[in-house]
């Protein structure tokens, strides 16, 4: 057996892109809710009003999520739904509506993992200086203990912050995201920090607001680099890139993983930004460098690269590769080499926080959504983690990105990510053969995965 009988088969959601309900039992504006206003800023002027309506339909939601036998459900607590002004006054409704949820998912015997900040800023915060302000990682500390004090007697595992690397430059540097913004790199990095500040001092509160044992990581993206062949010049190749500052961009991984992991910032990051890095006061290492459980990481894609005279250099896909319809690149060996790598520096156990791809599902003639590039995709990165684990790699979960179709961001609802499919104008949910399929590998533990005979594209539920 590969897969370890307790192994967290997962998927993943984040609030706004699947709950809707934005003006339901007083939750307060998302800098989301406002962006989608702006023409021009959403493909098809699409926003998350209603979403998948999840926030009504989460019952029905949880059954399908049994239905397919998840094991885990990552998901996200909007903070203006429980803070409507982002700090101060707590809106009860809206921890209701998680309570419910959380309820709901334990009865299923589905452990919920809670990502605390999925880019859905109380609007209201942004208006008094958003992550530019230092007292943003005490606004997000305060609202840490507010919801860990509801919650914390049932939920024991934790996300804090999701991708700070693509909420801030896609948010404040380009401004294709909420909220829109294009500000200086020194003010990005300045906010990156407090985003990091934010993080620790979120550990902080959720350890003091649990009363068991808690499970604690966060969720950053960042490039992973696969070895063009297994030789160890190649391997170091793609170790050297993984864990260095090797452009001007925000898509490393050492910036955003070295201050909590290691407690200090990539001296070749400090060179590279050199005055727009950022302030760091006293103490504020040690704040941000909490003890963690576990490492999250997001990986769909990855970059193949090999070592020349000079150093790395990338190997550039060929035409033709396969792809998504996001026009990302198939490479399941970031599922071997994403998490060995991680797993080789940080030393933390590793759960894949989310992995998944898009695709032009709709629903067939005979009631059916037939995707089998998903279940390929899914076969073929699920095998790749099977051989990590193999090769020692502490890997506990593996979050599908995502159950539902969902409000994929600046893209509006056209790039379907789901296991299930969502008829936007009905809400009607239909299970794609990748649910059917997911649902078979997890019934055997993963074994079926590596069934030399095709993966059964569909089986009767
Ligand atoms: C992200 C977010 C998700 C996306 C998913 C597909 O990684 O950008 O965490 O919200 O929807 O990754 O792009």
């Amino acid at each position: 057996m590969t897969f370890p009988e307790d192994f967290a088969w997962g998927a993943a959601t984040s609030a706004y892109q699947i709950e809707g309900a934005v003006d339901a039992e007083g939750r307060g504006p998302s800098v989301w809710d406002v962006f989608c206003r702006r023409p021009g800023a959403v493909w098809g002027g699409h926003a998350g009003d209603t979403a998948c309506d999840h926030y009504r339909r989460y019952a029905a939601d949880v059954a399908l999520m049994r239905q397919i036998g998840l094991r885990a459900y990552r998901l996200s607590i909007a903070w203006p739904r429980v803070l409507p002004n982002g700090v101060g006054e707590v809106n009860l409704r809206g921890l209701d509506f998680y309570d419910r949820l959380i309820d709901a998912l334990l009865d299923a015997g589905i452990v919920p993992y809670v990502t605390l900040f999925h880019w859905d800023l109380p609007q209201a915060l942004e208006e008094r200086g958003g992550w530019l302000d230092r007292a943003s990682a005490d606004w997000f500390a305060e609202y840490t203990t507010v919801v860990a004090r509801r919650l914390a007697d049932r939920v024991t595992h934790w996300f804090t912050i999701n991708e700070p690397q693509v909420f801030l430059s896609h948010g404040y540097q380009t401004g294709v995201h909420a909220p829109g913004k294009k500000l200086p790199r020194k003010h990005v990095l300045q906010m990156g920090h407090h985003v990091l500040l934010a993080h620790g001092k979120s550990v902080q509160a959720l350890r003091a607001a649990s009363e068991g044992p808690c499970e604690i990581g966060f969720a950053p993206v960042g490039t992973v680099f696969v070895p063009a062949t297994n030789g160890p010049a190649d391997v170091q190749a793609a170790r050297q890139m993984m864990f260095s500052v090797h452009d001007d961009s925000l898509f490393n991984n050492t910036w955003w993983m070295d201050p909590p992991l290691l407690g200090r910032y990539p001296i070749d990051g400090i060179r590279r930004f050199g005055a727009d890095s950022p302030d760091v006061q006293p103490g504020d290492l040690e704040t941000i460098h909490q003890p963690l459980d576990f490492f999250g990481h997001n990986t769909y894609s990855a970059q193949v690269v090999r070592m020349g005279a000079q150093g790395p250099e990338c190997v550039p896909s060929l035409p033709g590769g396969a792809m998504s319809t996001f026009r990302w690149t198939l490479v399941p060996e970031a599922l071997y080499w994403g998490p060995r790598l991680f797993y080789e520096r940080y030393g933390l156990p590793i759960h894949v926080a989310e992995n998944g791809m898009s695709n032009t599902d709709w629903v067939a003639l005979d009631g059916k959504v037939h995707d089998p590039q998903r279940i390929d995709y899914m076969a073929r990165y699920l095998r790749k983690l099977g051989e990590a684990l193999r090769d020692g790699v502490d890997v506990r979960g593996y979050f599908y990105w995502s159950i539902l179709d969902n409000f994929e961001w600046a893209e509006g609802y056209r790039e379907r990510f789901g296991l299930v499919h969502v008829d936007f104008a009905t809400q009607t949910r239909t299970l794609k053969d990748s649910a059917f399929w997911y649902r078979h590998v997890i019934a055997g533990g993963g074994d079926a995965l590596f069934d030399p005979r095709p993966a059964p594209a569909a089986l009767a539920v």
